[in-house]
């Protein structure tokens, strides 16, 4: 029987072609991240959201994306940049700096740049916690969370809720479309992509 879960059709067809999208994704749980990072630029340019529009930042851990975001929202310096391209040529990043000098997605070296000054129209935060043998799980989970919520509501710009809280590396894996043993599961990060276009559109609609 196949299951009722998951994201309806949006009402109408989504048009990314005028708007600027950010993801912050954190770099605990790489193999997982990339997937879903990728995943999610893929769909943002399906929605025909441009490359260029497209800003890529990444911080140590979960716990650091609400704060990031409400930065990258609000223009600020923030630590490093990157564009979709580079992310997709090999996951690297540094806009401008040659490819072959950037350091990995996930390594200590990181370039300090100054984000776009122009606004973002929506944010996606993308991170992978996957439960230990202690509580550091749970109050993770919950701060972020809470912490997404208030930099929404704060700022008014939508931010997309991309964080994974698994029980097991297999969920995690099958949440970002290459899980193991058979089940390779489904992308979220495509979700992510099409709930950012359309939040974004209807927010320039409601203001
Ligand atoms: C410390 C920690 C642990 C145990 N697990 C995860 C995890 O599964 N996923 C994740 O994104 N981050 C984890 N972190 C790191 C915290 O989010 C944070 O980066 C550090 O506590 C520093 O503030």
């Amino acid at each position: 029987m196949s299951s009722i879960k998951g994201p309806a059709p949006p009402p109408t067809k989504l048009d990314g072609s005028p708007l600027r999208v950010a993801i912050v994704h954190s770099r605990w749980n790489k193999e997982v991240i990339d997937a879903l990072v990728t995943g999610t630029i893929s769909k943002l340019k399906e929605h025909g959201v441009k490359e260029h529009n497209i800003v890529v930042q990444s911080v140590p851990g979960s716990y650091e994306l609400p704060m990031a975001c409400s930065k990258v929202i609000s223009g600020s310096r923030v630590q490093a940049g990157a564009s979709a391209t580079d992310l997709l040529g090999g996951l690297n990043f540094g806009t401008s700096t040659p490819r072959s000098s950037t350091p990995a997605l996930g390594s200590s070296s990181t370039a300090v740049a100054t984000m776009p000054s122009q606004p973002v129209d929506a944010v996606i935060a993308i991170g992978v916690l996957i439960k230990g043998s202690t509580m550091h799980f749970e109050y993770i989970c919950e701060s972020v969370s809470h912490g997404l919520m208030r930099v929404t509501l704060d700022t008014g710009v939508p931010v997309i809720f991309g964080v994974l809280t698994a029980l097991t590396d297999d969920q995690a894996l099958e949440r970002a479309g290459i899980g193991r043993g058979g089940n390779k599961g489904h992308n979220h990060g495509e979700d992510w992509a099409s709930a950012a276009v359309e939040m974004a559109t209807n927010s320039r609609r409601w203001t």
